[in-house]
């Protein structure tokens, strides 16, 4: 496969002003009509070219007259027709074949062929597995669709844009129409058809539209998508307060299935959803999987601006979409929720996924300069580390300049397909800045080192912080450039007291925090009027993604982790002793950094002046990945057992004692209301209950098996499951029984069932998972499902995958050539899992590389699987 690049980048030679669709659907065949009424670029005289992948053709005429075979060509997924003129009318019509789609992308069926319903996947390149389409994201055309099908079988029919009109057909047939006034590209095209139920909410948006809401799913989980219809009100009424943003078409359709390659998927007027991220019920979905459904909703629904109004040029500029989505979202479930806690939740997120795969082999720009597979370019780094890139620039326009800009963004691309250079000018020239410089950030690969250092002057009571940056070469990226880089700050005196700030040049100081920006390799910035020397809190609210080195002792640590007034920065500083404890970890005596965060951790339990949840993530240390990602020769289970340790010294700190009293105190209040303060004692009593079991694991199991019993919601049962099975306690086998036996109807909380036992530890994993892929309710077929049981163990198990006789590279390597010929997007993404094999310590390192060697002479790979097989190998 050639790869495709930015910079072949060519305008569309034709473009479709108005294309109709009909669709006669049926499971096994679907036939396909469609009308497009062509334009020609002026400025380019090129064949008409469409892409088309898999299709049966049955019929094509040009401006009424059926073609021969000598004037068109159908052959490696492109039809070229000749005698195209501006203004032509090509009809075709083509035959799909939705049962036996087990990619998910295009037309298929979710569920079974009595029961099942249809639907569409197009984003990135579906919609050629469904007609011929000039299939890149600049061509925006009108959309009329009409439906056709039995109305037994297939009782509602659903397509994005407004209805207009549904009728009788001979047969016990019916049909239905939707026209979108909104010009879209084609990846935003969506259809549903089948047996579906609703729940409604009307909603006036504030510049007066009457809009109905509806959720669609089967009718045996229909009852849980409440939450998810409340979320989509609270959406609609946050894009229009924060940036004026009005919904725009009559109605908004929501529907959910289990049968999914992604989270959800924002279709103009049809979004469709992973039932994960839609459905949602106390006796089902844990706290974490409430505030997942809110986000996710809230994303697909921010799209309809960021995405679908002002749409992208090319898939290169994809995260001009995504992370600007997941930045609006981030913003929305902060202000729903806890703006502190989000940003804890983020950056730990990013810290888990983005950060390993910039480090690695598979490391890419935000706007990749090539892909083959555009599937596997929905990575972290497009997303999240896309999303930090617009939070730096929102941060450096401020609040109001941001809006500002934004609002120049959608006034001057609203229905264009835009790209990353127009974003940051929008925003530069609102505010009469030049962000040019951040374009940096969009092309260059890799997380910048960003060192700094301390001077203080007593004389001249002048304190010098000089800043540097180096980012390491990436592949195909060998020399780097500096990119600006905010660093917010604060200084601290040595009794924890946040100091005025007045720099170099100033008159007189101007508040106690301030962002300075690195624009080169190094620079210094003085500060004045500063008694001793300061304790700088340093990249406060995690100002930039990178990675800062500065020689902190113990004790300044633990003075942050106490004293500063942000929730955030106080996790932060107790996330950096915590490693400076890691590290420093040994067999008998606690070293100064040890001591330092398990008093700091200690007190501030004692003290319970904060927010439970926030304790309970200040009690939690950096996780095994993001250990690993430190290191350069990884042994994972060393790693896991050390992990262990240094919790089991936090704990013994806190005392056994404390920690039960705590326990029972907050059990004493459970109750399931979703509330902040409900759940924040939920979160605090799980990681209360898993430090306990460090110290008295018999006491915890029998604890966590009451819990388990007793539990009212899916969070504290979960949790105490969760300590049960991966302790291997005694009353795990019981617990799981029970769990199976109560769940077999609810494929979402069964899910939990395969994760948890996949999380594992060490050894014992790989016989659980390969008892597990024999249950009868297991299987390939459904993403969900591999992605619970294979993705668990391979991507956030290190310690039970990563064995050195191979054999979970050995199981994932055969689960994926068998994945691959089903579902190439799943494959691909599971595959992932082996980024970072080069840093494994050597014994795994040469059973890694020998899984890997294995997988890529395989032939008839998927080129979604090639490629992450032959990227992760070199
Ligand atoms: N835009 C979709 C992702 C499509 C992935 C295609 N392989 C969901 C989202 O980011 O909102
Ligand atoms: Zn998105």
């Amino acid at each position: 496969v050639t790869p495709v690049r930015l910079g072949d980048y060519r305008r569309p030679a034709w473009s479709v002003d108005a294309i109709e669709l009909d669709v006669d659907l049926g499971i096994d065949a679907t036939e396909v009509s469609s009308r497009l009424v062509l334009r020609s670029d002026t400025g380019q005289s090129a064949p008409l070219r469409l892409n088309g992948e898999g299709l049966e053709l049955l019929a094509l005429a040009l401006d009424g007259q059926a073609l021969d075979a000598h004037a068109f060509r159908y052959e490696g997924g492109v039809l070229e027709v000749d005698g195209v003129r501006d203004g032509s009318v090509l009809e075709t019509r083509v035959r799909v074949q939705p049962a036996a789609n087990t990619a998910l992308e295009g037309l298929y069926l979710s569920g079974s062929r009595e029961h099942g319903f249809l639907l569409t996947q197009c984003e990135a390149e579906g919609f050629r597995r469904i007609t011929f389409f000039p299939d890149r994201p600049d061509v925006l055309a009108r959309f009329t669709v009409t439906l056709r099908a039995d109305r037994q079988r297939f009782p509602v029919l659903l397509a994005g844009g407004n209805p207009t009109g549904v009728g009788e057909l001979p047969d016990g047939r019916h049909w239905a129409r939707f026209v979108d006034p909104h010009p879209k590209p084609c990846y935003l095209f969506a259809l549903v058809a089948g047996r579906l139920e609703n729940i409604t909410r009307d909603y006036v948006t504030a510049d007066g539209r009457a809009v109905k809401i509806v959720i669609w799913s089967e009718a045996n989980v229909i009852d849980r998508c409440h939450y998810a219809l409340d979320a989509v009100e609270r959406s609609m009424r946050w894009d229009e307060h924060t940036y004026g943003r009005n919904y725009d078409l009559d109605v908004f359709h929501v529907v959910a299935t289990h049968d999914f390659n992604m989270g959800a998927m924002e279709n103009k007027g049809l979004n469709i959803f992973n039932a994960k991220y839609l459905l949602a019920d106390p006796d089902s979905s844990t706290d974490d999987e409430y505030r997942a459904v809110e986000a996710v909703v809230a994303h697909e629904y921010f799209h309809n601006w960021t995405g679908n109004r002002v749409t992208c040029r090319d898939w290169f500029q994809l995260s001009l979409k995504e992370g600007l989505t997941v930045f609006r979202e981030q913003q929305f479930s902060a202000d729903m929720n806890s703006v502190p806690l989000k940003r804890i939740e983020d950056v730990a997120l990013l810290r888990r996924t983005q950060f390993p795969e910039d480090a690695g082999p598979l490391a890419h720009p935000v706007r990749p300069a090539e892909y083959r597979e555009i599937n596997n370019f929905y990575t972290a780094t497009v997303y999240e580390k896309g999303s930090e890139l617009v939070r730096m620039l929102a941060g450096r326009l401020g609040q109001e300049g941001f809006r500002r800009g934004m609002e120049l963004y959608f006034q001057r691309n609203d229905g264009q397909a835009a790209t990353i250079e127009d974003f940051l000018g929008a925003l530069g020239d609102a505010n009469a800045i030049d962000l040019k410089p951040y374009l940096a950030w969009y092309a260059q690969a890799g997380t910048p080192r960003l060192h700094a250092k301390s001077e203080y002057d007593a004389v001249a009571r002048e304190y010098t912080l000089t800043l540097s940056q180096q980012t390491r070469p990436t592949p195909g990226q060998p020399e780097k450039v500096p990119v600006p880089i905010p660093v917010k700050l604060s200084l601290f005196d040595r009794d924890g007291r946040i100091l005025p700030l007045r720099m170099d040049g100033e008159e007189k100081a101007d508040g106690a925090e301030r962002v300075v920006v690195l624009h080169k390799a190094a620079q210094r910035f003085v500060f004045k009027d500063v008694d001793a020397p300061p304790v700088p809190s340093l990249l406060r609210d995690f100002s930039a993604p990178v990675v800062l080195e500065y020689d902190y002792t113990p004790a300044e640590l633990a003075l942050l982790l106490t004293h500063d007034p942000d929730g955030f920065n106080r996790w932060e500083a107790g996330q950096q002793l915590a490693l400076l404890a890691f590290d420093t970890l040994n067999d008998s005596v606690d070293s100064a950094a040890c001591k330092a965060w398990c008093e700091a951790l200690a007190a501030l339990f004692e003290d319970r002046q904060l927010d439970d949840a926030l304790l309970a993530d200040l009690l939690t240390p950096p996780g095994e990945i993001e250990l690993a990602d430190r290191q350069s020769e990884v042994d994972p289970s060393r790693i896991h057992a050390q992990r262990q340790v240094l919790q089991q010294r936090l704990a013994a700190h806190m005392g056994a004692d404390a920690l039960l009293a705590r326990y029972r105190d907050l059990s004493a209040h459970a109750s399931q209301p979703l509330d902040a303060a409900s759940q924040a004692r939920r979160r605090l009593r799980r990681r209360v209950l898993e430090l306990f079991a460090l110290l008295n694991p018999e006491r915890a199991h029998a604890l966590a098996a009451t819990q388990y019993e007793t539990a009212l919601g899916m969070t504290d049962r979960l949790a105490a499951l969760g300590v049960l099975v991966r302790d291997r306690a005694p009353q795990a086998a019981a617990a799981l029984a029970h769990f199976r036996d109560r769940y077999a109807d609810n494929p979402l909380a069964l899910d939990k069932w395969f994760t948890v036992q996949a999380q594992v530890p060490g050894e014992p994993a790989l016989a659980i998972v390969a008892t597990l892929e024999r249950d009868p309710a297991f299987t390939l077929k459904n993403p969900n499902r591999a992605r619970s049981l294979l993705g668990a163990f391979a991507s956030t198990n290190p310690s039970g995958f990563h064995r050195t006789d191979g054999a979970g590279y050995q199981l994932l390597g055969e689960r994926l050539v068998q994945l691959d010929a089903l579902n190439p997007q799943i494959a691909a993404r599971l595959a992932t899992a082996f980024n970072g094999w080069q840093r494994l310590e050597p014994m795994r390192r040469v059973v890694a590389r020998r899984a890997l060697e294995t997988l890529v002479q395989r032939q008839g790979l998927s080129p979604n699987l090639s490629e992450i097989i032959g990227n992760v190998l070199q």
